[in-house]
């Protein structure tokens, strides 16, 4: 039989308008990207880290998904501009990470899963980049004065040649973005592969591990993007023993 990729999504959490009732949930659209690049999407509620190390034994690899900010005492930063934290969330996320690593299996981050994998490998984050950051571009296309779609693109970044992103993008490409957060020290084991242009680290790479600040899940009509989705599960796949 033809193998098949068990791709696990972490939950992000929000309440209904009774304020009362918390629903763990992703964006279709994860699931849409997961299936079209070839996989199979199963989304993973909050997690132990003995929970987190069943799931990454019997899962093919992990996105770490879209959501809000990281609380900073976990990059050991007073909260300036961190906005909507969770710590349920938070742990689950880190103990996900840190088991699929300890597995071998792939993780993809994207947006606050790149921020998420940052930290965890000893990074920091501004936590507001417009009051911490100097001359950014709009990194939030809802917020610019024709607010872009969801799935249109907005800034270009540079890719870093002899990386994956690089492999898959070229030299530059357009993305989306939607982040008022971004890396500020970016972890020791990580290699930077894309740069917006006004500086700020978009992507990086390590073994088993990829990463994009932008959504690449609300771009796969554009081939490049779906690219990253079909690498990722092609890893996923390579290593798939059983
Ligand atoms: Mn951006």
């Amino acid at each position: 039989m033809e193998k098949i990729a068990l791709i696990g999504l972490t939950a992000r959490s929000e309440y209904d308008e009774s304020k009362t009732n918390r629903r763990l949930y992703d964006n279709s659209s994860y699931f849409e990207f997961i299936k079209q690049s070839g996989g199979i999407p199963v989304l993973i509620g909050t997690v132990s880290k003995e929970e987190a190390d069943e799931l990454a034994k019997c899962l093919d690899g992990l996105v770490i998904t879209g959501g809000e900010d990281l609380d900073p005492k976990f990059y050991h930063t007073d909260n300036t501009y961190s906005e909507c934290t969770d710590l349920d969330i938070d742990e689950s996320d880190l103990n996900l990470y840190e088991a699929f690593l300890n597995h071998s299996k792939p993780v993809l981050g994207i947006c606050r899963g790149l921020q998420v994998i940052n930290v965890a490998e000893g990074g920091t984050l501004y936590q507001d980049i417009l009051k911490e950051y100097s001359n950014p571009h709009e990194h939030n296309q809802r917020q610019m004065e024709s607010p872009l779609g969801v799935n249109d693109t907005s800034h270009e970044c540079s890719f870093v040649q002899g990386t994956t992103l690089y492999e898959i993008f070229g030299e530059s490409h357009y993305v989306n973005t939607y982040h008022h957060q971004a890396i500020k020290d970016l972890g020791s084991s990580l290699k930077a592969s894309a740069f917006s242009y006004d500086g700020l680290v978009e992507g990086f790479e390590k073994e088993n591990v990829i990463a994009v600040q932008w959504h690449p899940e609300r771009l796969t009509h554009d081939e490049k993007h779906l690219n990253l989705g079909k690498h990722f599960i092609q890893n996923c796949l390579a290593k798939k023993t059983f």
